[in-house]
């Protein structure tokens, strides 16, 4: 695990234009602020897709067409906050179904179990811990049909081509007739996409520079937070926001892991991170062409965000 991270740290770093994986964000530190970064206002995803999921629960199981009992399958299911509110509509409507929810983090998973079985006692759960795919593999298995969940717009981290395979991998382990529900971030005011990435507290800031926090703390390196600050950048064009940590002098690093220094030009960038938003028609070919039937875009009031139920064919 380490050494998967130290390896792709010295790969990033030493290539001509410096990246680090957005996936490693999320360590113990990391996942706090971003909880933080989900409680400000200006956060609007959070809020968008949770308005979705709590008022059109009804809507959304209609459109599912399953009748009988099915299995609702969470991709990094967190501490399973946006989930609460249609689990307790269906468990209170005594459909019935069971909850699979799916995380990397047994620390998440832990806290999301203990705090359904207090508030759901009725809700049938079945907790794996680990990777989506290997875990995904027993999907097919079941005779159950199945909602996978990927929510959160995690999908914009992913390139073009990284998408369609991830959504392809998704695919290849979904039985016929099997749903998606997929959480997407909506092409929108670029005034207010900036505003919720660049954000005036400094939250997105600490979120990037905690990367090389984690770098120092678990592979030795000397990164001074005090020489590094952070940009990102929306282009409504193309929907990309873009975030960087930017080095503020001509300076080295030590990384003792790698046994390696690598050196910084003034105000040379290190690429961290993609949040891609999409537009309507950019949703459709993305199912398309994933092997996916588009069934209902499920928007918030405000049309920041949608939850698009696809089919798999
Ligand atoms: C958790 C990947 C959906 O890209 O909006 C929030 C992470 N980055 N602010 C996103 C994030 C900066 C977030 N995702």
């Amino acid at each position: 695990m380490n050494k998967t991270f130290a390896q792709d740290v010295l790969k990033g770093l030493t290539a001509k234009n410096k990246y680090l994986s957005s996936k490693y964000f999320y360590d113990d530190n990391g996942s706090r602020i971003f909880q933080e970064i989900m409680n400000m206002p200006e956060y609007y995803p959070t809020n968008a897709e949770f308005e979705i999921l709590s008022m059109q629960t009804k809507q959304i199981i209609e459109a599912l067409n399953f009748n009988g009992p099915f299995n609702i399958v969470e991709l990094g299911a967190g501490d399973g906050f946006k989930t609460f509110k249609p689990l307790e509509f269906l468990v209170n409507n005594k459909i019935d179904f069971h909850y699979i929810p799916i995380d990397i983090s047994q620390e998440a998973i832990d806290i999301l179990v203990n705090r359904l079985k207090e508030k759901l006692p009725d809700l049938k759960i079945h907790p794996k811990v680990g990777d989506y795919f290997e875990i995904l593999k027993d999907n097919r298995k079941s005779n159950y049909p199945s909602l996978l969940l990927f929510l959160g717009g995690n999908i914009g981290n992913y390139v073009e081509d990284k998408a369609q395979e991830l959504l392809n991998l998704f695919n290849a382990n979904m039985k016929v007739g099997d749903k998606l529900l997929i959480g997407i971030d909506l092409k929108k005011n670029p005034i207010i996409i900036h505003n919720a990435y660049y954000d005036k507290h400094g939250i997105t800031k600490r979120f990037n520079l905690n990367l090389l926090l984690r770098i120092n703390r678990e592979l030795g390196a000397d990164f001074k937070m005090d020489d590094f600050d952070f940009y990102c950048h929306y282009n409504p064009i193309t929907g990309n926001v873009n975030s960087y940590i930017v080095s503020l002098t001509k300076q080295t690093v030590y990384i003792k892991a790698i046994d390696k220094t690598i050196n910084f030009d003034y105000n040379e960038l290190i690429s961290t991170e993609l949040s891609k938003k999409y537009s309507m028609d950019e949703i459709s070919n993305l199912a398309k062409v994933s092997n996916f039937k588009l069934l209902t875009n499920f928007l918030d009031c405000k049309h920041y965000f949608t939850d698009s139920l696809w089919e798999k064919l």
